[in-house]
């Protein structure tokens, strides 16, 4: 049965996940400035977080996307109809709670199956478990890995499409995103879609109200990631004493999350001293926005091609459905 196999393989998965953890941690926290990958936020208590940050009235990415999606979904079931892809298959990424993928699901009738690929195990086996008895019809494979690795999947023969919501590719450098559309062209396949929700360049005070949002919503996720090294690497971070730090650069395009030293002090981490300055800061996260047409070159130079292009009010975000295209084969490119 595909989903206890999926489940055993994901068995090995944990624990490489576990040694690169504590691996990634400590170069990390040598390097200058300190960093920490924005992927470990999401364990369970991580996952629940951004949740809660997504009912936030700050947090648009969320609300303005999920607002878009019914009518992307309502021309995405004409668009298929019209290029004559009869049944779907949908691998999406970084699953989360599934929720997004729902306007999919109740537009397009013609999906059979959903892969869904996430990092945080629990939080994605009950998101699969919810799915499968709202869509009794539909066949649910999770897959509890790093979705920005290339994935074999086994064949289906239906037309697949990626779905990759919630701008979680902004959470990735230039060159990462690169990889990863290059990763993803490899795991879907020639002629496979990607439809793909990219947050945009807006006016800085709606950028710094989302990540900066009144509750500290955003501040305990960001302070999640020390209480999970506390908790699986033997860390002794005092919360008390980091601030959460959150700002757009402009330079690089990119709202940027720190966590801040608020004292000096010594922190130890399995059996490893670290020392942090007065004002020294972890550089936790990067979450890029792109104008679409900087999107859409960026993705070409991974050989997807942008086919569709819907934009919310004020374009405050973007949603595309991209088409790969390794190869010499051309493509209707509008
Ligand atoms: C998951 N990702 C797209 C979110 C973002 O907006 O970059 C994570 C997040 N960080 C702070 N708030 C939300």
């Amino acid at each position: 049965m595909t989903i206890a196999l999926a489940t055993q393989d994901t068995e090995q998965a944990t624990s490489e996940h576990d040694r690169s953890f504590r691996e990634d941690v400590l170069r990390g926290l040598a390097l200058r400035p300190k960093q920490l990958a924005p992927k470990y936020f999401y364990d369970e208590r991580g996952s629940q977080l951004f949740d809660d940050i997504c009912a936030l009235d700050e947090y648009y990415p969320y609300h303005v996307e999920l607002e878009l999606l019914p009518t992307v979904a309502a021309d995405l079931s004409r668009f298929f109809r019209a290029e004559k892809n009869d049944e779907l298959s949908i691998v999406e990424f970084g699953a989360g709670s599934l929720r997004k993928i729902t306007p999919l699901l109740n537009n397009i009738d013609t999906v059979k199956n959903l892969t869904a690929i996430d990092i945080s195990e629990e939080h994605l086996l009950n998101s699969c478990a919810e799915l499968r008895r709202r869509y009794s019809g539909l066949d649910v494979t999770p897959l509890a890995q790093d979705f920005t690795l290339p994935l074999p999947l086994s064949q289906t023969g239906l037309t697949r499409m990626g779905f990759f919501p919630g701008s979680t590719i902004g959470n990735l450098h230039r060159q990462q995103a690169l990889e990863f559309l290059h990763n993803a062209g490899q795991t879907l396949g020639s002629g496979a879609y990607l439809l793909i929700g990219v947050d945009t360049k807006k006016p800085e005070h709606i950028l710094h109200q989302a990540y900066n949002d009144p509750r500290g919503v955003t501040a305990n996720f960001n302070k999640n990631i020390l209480t999970r090294i506390n908790r699986e690497l033997d860390g002794d971070f005092d919360l008390m004493h980091f601030g959460h730090h959150a700002f757009y650069n402009k330079e690089h395009g990119r709202i940027e999350m720190h966590l801040r030293s608020l004292r000096a002090q010594r922190v130890q981490i399995a059996a490893r001293e670290f020392y942090f300055a007065k004002g020294e800061s972890i550089h936790t996260e990067n979450s890029y926005k792109y104008h679409p047409s900087e999107f859409a070159t960026l993705a070409r130079k991974a050989h997807w091609h942008t086919r569709r292009l819907w934009m919310a009010p004020d374009d405050l975000f973007a949603i595309s459905l991209l088409q790969y295209k390794p190869a010499t084969t051309k493509i209707d490119d509008r």
